[in-house]
């Protein structure tokens, strides 16, 4: 299988790779390389909201569940309505929870001999309903952030509401801007020193297009003033597995195509990267998940909510309800998921982990918001 990691603005095969525009390198390793072992759990159990919910339901069966189908307050990045594919750009349909095969298995329906060291071992994981916005957070989304700004989010802001101390920490605000201070400034205009690059100063024809080059820290501050939240990463693979449809990939497990997914800067049918290879959001509606969630394969990689700690993630086989790392290793890397517009097909699986310190910037790597559900009875 074809390996290309163009994560880190090169092109390589292996680890050990150095950021282009932060610190550590970050690239898994092949499987056999080393062994994962067990680790603790930071989430707290809890019941999924959706009477009923097993994860094996779609749209239609949360809604007979008494879920309320709607966001209680239109999010502030889609003032003026924007459209994407012709879809509310801030359409945030409702995942519904239940248990799954969280990370690789060896042998069942998202197997994969070339897979990485980090995705094992399958254990089981349940989430609780929650919403997942369908597309990834575009320019013009992140624009009215931008313009709005105010400030380093409010101590807390931006949790997962089931477990505790996963919203924003003042310890963080020397990461934002302060108040009366430009974002766009501070970020350098959002350009992270690539050739393709989504921002511009000024609105223009890339406001559908993901936002990249943004770090950790901003995109948890965009989520949490955006009444949303970072997915947690069981969350997101959650919904890129399909449940416990244990999908290889985000739409099944048919093999990637370029009506899949944009990878690999296939998306002009030349080998180059340009922007024409970084398509607007949700422009390959062959490759939705099993909720509708666009790009959850491509596009751009997302960042999740949690730390990353190798032996973690597969917790020697442990199962975990509503998990999320919250602890802060001395690698002070975060998850990213999904795999890019540059990067190989292997990188599109449901089961690839990422990850870089939460400072990092690159033109591949987004994110899309998580948001409560909340049940009329
Ligand atoms: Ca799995
Ligand atoms: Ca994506």
């Amino acid at each position: 299988m074809k390996h290309i990691l163009h994560v880190l603005g090169i092109t390589a095969t292996g680890a050990g790779l150095l950021l282009a525009c932060s610190s550590a390198p970050t690239s898994p390793a092949p499987e056999d390389s080393t062994g994962a072992t067990g680790g603790g759990r930071a989430g707290e159990p809890a019941t999924p909201t959706v009477p009923g919910a097993t994860g094996d339901g779609d749209r239609m069966a949360v809604a007979s569940a008494g879920v309320l189908d709607s966001v209680a307050a239109a999010p502030p990045s889609c003032a003026g309505a924007p459209r994407c594919q012709a879809i509310d750009c801030c359409e945030s349909p409702v995942v519904p929870g239940g248990t799954f095969a969280m990370g690789r298995s060896k042998v069942g329906t998202d197997a994969d001999k070339d897979g990485f060291v980090n995705e094992v071992p399958e254990h089981t994981a349940s989430v609780s309903s929650f919403r997942l916005d369908t597309f990834e957070v575009t320019v013009g989304r992140f624009r009215q952030f931008v313009k709005a700004y105010a400030g380093p989010p409010a101590e807390g802001v931006g949790a997962h509401p089931k477990v505790k101390g996963t919203g924003w920490s003042s310890k963080w605000n020397a990461n934002m801007p302060r108040k009366g201070e430009s974002l766009a400034e501070f970020a350098g205009q959002f350009d992270c020193a690539s050739d393709v690059v989504p921002w511009t100063k000024d609105a223009g024809r890339n406001e559908k297009m993901p936002m990249t080059c943004v770090t950790w820290y901003e995109a948890f501050a965009f989520g949490a003033w955006d009444g949303g939240r970072l997915p947690t990463e069981a969350e997101w693979e959650y919904a890129a597995a399909g449940g416990a449809e244990n999908r290889m990939y985000p739409w099944g497990n048919a093999a990637p195509t370029t009506d899949l997914a944009s990878y690999e800067c296939l998306s002009d049918g030349d080998p180059a990267c340009t922007h024409a290879d970084l398509p607007d959001v949700g422009s390959k509606p062959a490759g939705n998940g099993r909720w509708g969630h666009r790009d959850l394969g491509g596009g751009a990689f997302e960042w999740t909510m949690d730390w990353f700690d190798d032996a973690w993630y597969g917790g020697g086989g442990s199962a975990c309800n509503d998990c999320i790392n919250t602890t802060r290793p001395d690698s002070d890397l975060k998850i990213f998921r999904g795999g890019d517009f540059k990067d190989g097909a292997a990188f599109l699986r449901a089961t690839v982990r990422l990850y870089s310190p939460p400072v990092f910037r690159a033109d591949n790597v987004g994110f899309r918001c998580a948001r409560p559900v909340r049940t009329t009875r």
